[in-house]
This record gives C-alpha cells, sequence and structure tokens, in this order.
C-alpha cells in the first residue's frame, strides 16, 4: 500500500446555511493525512444535476440524509480504501460506476460530492500543499472576477422578485481585495437606500438584501443608485451581473414574470433583457432563458453576446458535453461550475476544461446552500477559472470563500494576478 492510499473514509450529517442537513465526508491516508469537506445543496437546480439523496417522510422536511451518509460506509469506503488519493480520476471513476446511475441518484450526488472533494483535500494534505497550488502544480494562477449578490431573488427569495441574482462585478478593480472594497460600499449603500425608502426586510438566502421591489426594474434602478451613492461611476468601476435563472419561471418558450405581471414567449424575453441590457450597465447574465431553450439562448447571444456574457448555468449543468454542444451551436459564451451538479471533482474539471477550449469564460460557484466548506476558492485559483461566483458579502458560509480568497491572494503577494476584463467572454 502506498502512503497516499485511501485508509478509512467516514461520514457525518452536519447542517447548511438554511439549516437543512448535509453530507460531511473526512478521508484519512495510510500515511496520516486527511482531507474533509462538504455537500452544498442548489435551491433553482438545472434537471440534469446530480441528484442529492433525501430521506423523504416527515423529519426536516423530507430533506435528512441519514440514507446518503449510511452509503458512505456501508459501500464507498470498502469500495476506495486501498485507492491512491493521488489518483482522483480514478477514484472519482470508481465512485460513478459503484453508483450506477447517470444522476448518481443510487448513492446520492451529496454522499459522492463531499468523498471526492475529502480526497482531493486529503491528497493535497499528504504533498503538504494548500489546495489550489495542488492542483496548479508549476502553471502560473489568476486570482478570480468576483460577482457578489446584492439583492436575492427568486428561489432564493420567496419569489419577491422574478430575477434571482442582482449582483456587481468589478472587473477593473487592481486586485480581488479592492473589488470586494467596492461591493462592500455599494451592498452598505444599497442597505442606506432600503431603509430611507422603508423597504428594508432583512436578507434573502445568499445573504443579499430581500427585495421589497415592485418590479424588477425597480431592484435595477435602485443597484445603479447604490453604486453612485457609494461614489462609483456604473459600468466603470462597478459594473453589474444578472442571474435570472429563467428556468425558475420559463418552460416550453413561455416566461411568467410573476412580479412585473406579464407573460412572454422567447423573443419577448430576449427584448426584455435586451432593453436592460441598454439601459442598465449589465457586463454578464446568467441563464437568461430556460434549460429547455436553446433556441432562446442561441438567439440571445447572437443578438446581445457581443454586449454582455452569457452564462449557463441551468442550462449547462457542469456536463463537458452540454458545454461542448453549446459552444459548436454558440449558445452561450461562458459556463458556470459547480461540483455538485455534476457530483466528482474529475467530472466538473472536464466541463470547466471543456469550456476554456471553446474560449469560454469560466466561473467557478458556491450554491445557495452552503457551509463553510472553502473547497471551490481553491477551485477556482488552482483551475484558473478566472470568475468566482458566492452569494453576497454576508453572511459565514459566504464570507468563508471570500476571505479564504483574500489569505491566497495575500500569500501570492507580489505575484498575484486578478483575472480583470480579460476574465469575461464575450460573442464575436
Ligand atoms: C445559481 C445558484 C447560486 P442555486 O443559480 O447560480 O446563486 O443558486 O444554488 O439555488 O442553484
Ligand atoms: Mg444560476
Amino acid at each position: 500500500m502506498t502512503s497516499s492510499a485511501v485508509a478509512s473514509v467516514k461520514a457525518r450529517r452536519v447542517w447548511d446555511s438554511r439549516g437543512r442537513p448535509t453530507v460531511e465526508v473526512e478521508v484519512t491516508l495510510a500515511s496520516g493525512a486527511s482531507g474533509r469537506a462538504i455537500a452544498p445543496a442548489g435551491a433553482s437546480t438545472g434537471s440534469g444535476e446530480a441528484i442529492d439523496l433525501r430521506d423523504g417522510g416527515p423529519r426536516f422536511g423530507g430533506l435528512d440524509v441519514t440514507h446518503a451518509v449510511a452509503h458512505v460506509a456501508r459501500e464507498i469506503a470498502p469500495a476506495l480504501e486501498g485507492r491512491d488519493a493521488a489518483a482522483q480520476a480514478v477514484v472519482d471513476a470508481a465512485l460513478v460506476a459503484l453508483d450506477g446511475t447517470a444522476n448518481k441518484a443510487r448513492l446520492g450526488g451529496n454522499a459522492i460530492v463531499a468523498t471526492s472533494m475529502a480526497v482531493l483535500h486529503a491528497a493535497a494534505a499528504h504533498a503538504g500543499l494548500p489546495l489550489w497550488r495542488h492542483l496548479a502544480g508549476d502553471r502560473p494562477v489568476r486570482i478570480p472576477v468576483p460577482e457578489i449578490q446584492i439583492f436575492g431573488g427568486g428561489a432564493h427569495a420567496a419569489r419577491r422578485v422574478d430575477i434571482q441574482d442582482f449582483m456587481v462585478i468589478c472587473p477593473t478593480a487592481g486586485s480581488f481585495a479592492e473589488a470586494l472594497d467596492r461591493t462592500a460600499e455599494v451592498y452598505r449603500c444599497a442597505g442606506m437606500l432600503l431603509k430611507e425608502r422603508g423597504l428594508l426586510q432583512g436578507v434573502a438566502d445568499e445573504g443579499g438584501f430581500w427585495p421589497a421591489f415592485d418590479s424588477n426594474e425597480e431592484a435595477l434602478d435602485m443597484l445603479v443608485r447604490a453604486i453612485e451613492r457609494a461614489g462609483f461611476t456604473p459600468g466603470d468601476e462597478v459594473s453589474i451581473s444578472l442571474d435570472v435563472a429563467a428556468s425558475e419561471f420559463g418552460r416550453g418558450g413561455l416566461y411568467r414574470l410573476a412580479r412585473d405581471g406579464r407573460e412572454l414567449d422567447t423573443g419577448g424575453m430576449i427584448d426584455l433583457l435586451g432593453g436592460w441590457l441598454s439601459r442598465y450597465p449589465i457586463v454578464s447574465i446568467e441563464d437568461p432563458l430556460a434549460e429547455d431553450d436553446a433556441e432562446g439562448f442561441r438567439a440571445f447571444t447572437t443578438a446581445h453576446g457581443a454586449r454582455a456574457q452569457v452564462i449557463g448555468d441551468d442550462f449547462l449543468v457542469t456536463s463537458a458535453s452540454r458545454v461542448a454542444d453549446a459552444a459548436a451551436r454558440r449558445d452561450c459564451t461562458a459556463v458556470l461550475v459547480k461540483p455538485n451538479q455534476a457530483g466528482t471533482v474529475t467530472e466538473t474539471l472536464a466541463a470547466l476544461s471543456a469550456g476554456k477550449a471553446a474560449g469560454f469564460g469560466t466561473i467557478v460557484s458556491a450554491r445557495s446552500g452552503e457551509t463553510e466548506d472553502v473547497t471551490i476558492v481553491h477551485l477556482a485559483v488552482g483551475w484558473d477559472a478566472g470568475q468566482f461566483k458566492v452569494g453576497s458579502i454576508t453572511r459565514g458560509e459566504r464570507t468563508a470563500k471570500w476571505n479564504e480568497m483574500l489569505r491566497i491572494e495575500e500569500t501570492l503577494g507580489a505575484r498575484a494576478r486578478y483575472a480583470g476584463p480579460d476574465a469575461l467572454a464575450y460573442a464575436r
């Protein structure tokens, strides 16, 4: 047995930022090195994602994970013990084969992704390297551009507005730390503006302000005002990034905008968003159409992809083959990458690599249900993603990630290179 062989795999039930159970896995190697990771959970999920195994029944709204935890002990641990943790792709292939389903529904995407990431952490610990450096090897890395939520909506705020994430993005900042500085000022000013108008009502799932607005446009107007109140020029120092998460309110080419009291077809939706792109300093837009509307994606990218980056999230579900297909058809220009959508580290990297090969922008992303786990920070740097999405600048499960990135930027010192405007991908 090599010293990097897996000696034990243990799982436990822990809690996520919505107060729901989730799976933590701890892997120890023969050398004594160990790694630990926790599965996150989405609320606005694509239908092609790996499936989290939940118990059902009355406990915790059916969301308990005791079966997923048990699968780690009964099936995953015996299958991995003795395998080399340094061979991540082999480990992940074994997990996929052991599960045996197309969507990881049998053992549970939550059990599998936590195991896969824990193995990765153990291998880095065995090598005596920070995870990002273990992944990057000798290759140069960039510190990614963050997109950070100011208002939350959609499935993260009881659909108070249709659009899910109203975010700011600062590609022109001199560093990641400066991007956070600018964002924190905008967040503070947004809070002041909401308070002045009697609209301050706490925060949504990812820490952005709860959107007590009468229309989606009101949120955009307020965001522009917050940027200005903070002393920045919208579209210059601070720009806007949206996650429309259109699969949540659109299907079969029909989009029901409850907040605006409108039902639009694909063309109407493209025109609505196109209008926003001309009136507001939006440089990035995610899932502008629903996951079943590839033609709509393509038409949107053809019409507006030169002005704003077009990201596929629910549309691409961190699938390398979907990314390659979308690239061939020019459906979008960027891919959001979430480890638990794919289910393993290796499949996640494959989706990111397919995006890079196509010239796509690549964004490593958290989920709306998160924990203190910081694995994705290291993936974003180690894989040189260029962009990073974690929700707002409040709540510990979010700041855990931003603060870890600050530490990495500091470690790199003068060698730290902020990915900047080039990280965003536009249609050419
Ligand atoms: C998204 C994510 C994060 P969820 O849609 O991009 O904002 O949300 O984890 O609920 O899918
Ligand atoms: Mg999304």
